[in-house]
């Protein structure tokens, strides 16, 4: 019943205001330097359509939450995307998001679930970015975008200032974690309470990447009928795949496994919105820059469509003769 869309919409968000280093918020341009929107026009039928850069300068308030770093500017910018990644599903494309840093999965996730309400969402994280402000330890916003998002936690959170435009609907029960292997106290308390299905490393170690994300999905969506939101942080990648990132961590996913998930999400037919963030080109030596961008293509070019076994010229049936 479901085929693959083979038309995406690419949205850039320069935004780096959701953690503390410089250097994320390059990530859009870098990756369209390294030709992304060519490499995505190379998979076999795919519809590429840029639709350029979400504006994240302007006049942001002075809001003072404690232990929240910059919310007004991460409300400004995820605000537009929201409506951006909307705008993007509504012209009947597949939303790739390209970050910044992580604080942006709010307005994606927001802007996919006022489309499609019945949305699973997918975090591939070293991390499980599930704080609120009062169990962060970092007080940066790129560790709190799910518990901004789902419904669950809204009580766990106080009234945030510039924030209105943005009313968790989104259910818990809709979230699946795959690449875990750096979790605060609390946010592991928040993946028992809720049941959340969470793959962490160790998991992925004993069933494999394949049955992991499968598992996942079935628990999510067991009759294969709602569309899919991939959010990949980078840091799920080992930190020797992807090294240009503001919180390496080791041990994490090879970029095979990587191809691999995004494969199986592939071949469901049903991704509908795609977050790649925390790409840094800011951070480590030249060879380390490309081997991060390359990875994160890679991941892209199999989440939609590219075939790793090639594909055969379309209703082409013999080769060409002299
Ligand atoms: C920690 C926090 C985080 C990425 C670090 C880390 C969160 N749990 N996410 N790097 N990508 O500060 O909340
Ligand atoms: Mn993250
Ligand atoms: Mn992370």
């Amino acid at each position: 019943k479901w085929e693959p869309l083979r038309k995406v919409g690419i949205i850039g968000v320069p935004f780096e205001k959701g953690q503390k280093k410089y250097g994320v918020s390059v990530a859009p341009a870098a990756m369209r330097a390294a030709r992304l929107v060519d490499h995505l026009k190379e998979i076999d039928g795919l519809d590429v359509k840029d639709y350029g850069d979400i504006e994240t300068v302007g006049s942001s308030e002075n809001v003072n939450v404690d232990n929240m770093t910059h919310l007004s500017s991460v409300s400004a910018c995820n605000k537009k995307l929201s409506e951006c990644v909307s705008r993007v599903l509504r012209d009947g494309r597949i939303a790739l998001t390209i970050g910044g840093d992580h604080s942006i999965g709010v307005g994606s996730v927001d802007g996919h679930y006022s489309v499609n309400e019945d949305m699973i969402l997918i975090w591939v994280d070293a991390h499980a970015d599930i704080n609120t402000n009062k169990t962060s330890g970092s007080g940066s916003v790129h560790g709190m975008p799910v518990a901004l998002l789902v419904k669950e936690l809204s009580d766990y959170w106080p009234y945030l200032p510039t924030m209105d435009w943005q009313v968790p609907k989104f259910s818990i029960k809709n979230l699946g974690y795959l690449g875990l292997r750096s979790v605060d106290h609390y946010e592991r308390l928040a993946i028992e309470k809720y049941n959340v299905p969470a793959f962490a490393m160790e998991d992925v170690e004993e069933h494999g990447i394949k049955k992991s994300i499968k598992h996942i999905l079935q628990v999510l969506d067991p009759n294969n009928e709602k569309p899919i939101h991939v959010s990949f942080d980078i840091d799920s990648l080992d930190a020797l795949e992807a090294p240009s990132t503001g919180t390496p961590v080791r041990g994490g996913l090879t970029l095979r496994e990587a191809i691999s998930l995004m494969e199986i999400i592939h071949a469901t037919g049903r991704l509908r919105a795609l977050d790649l963030v925390e790409i840094n080109p800011a951070l480590g030596n030249e060879s380390d820059r490309k081997r991060t961008i390359e990875a994160g293509l890679c991941v892209l070019r199999a989440a939609l469509g590219f075939s790793r076994k090639g594909t055969a010229p379309r209703g082409v049936l013999d080769l060409p003769v002299q």
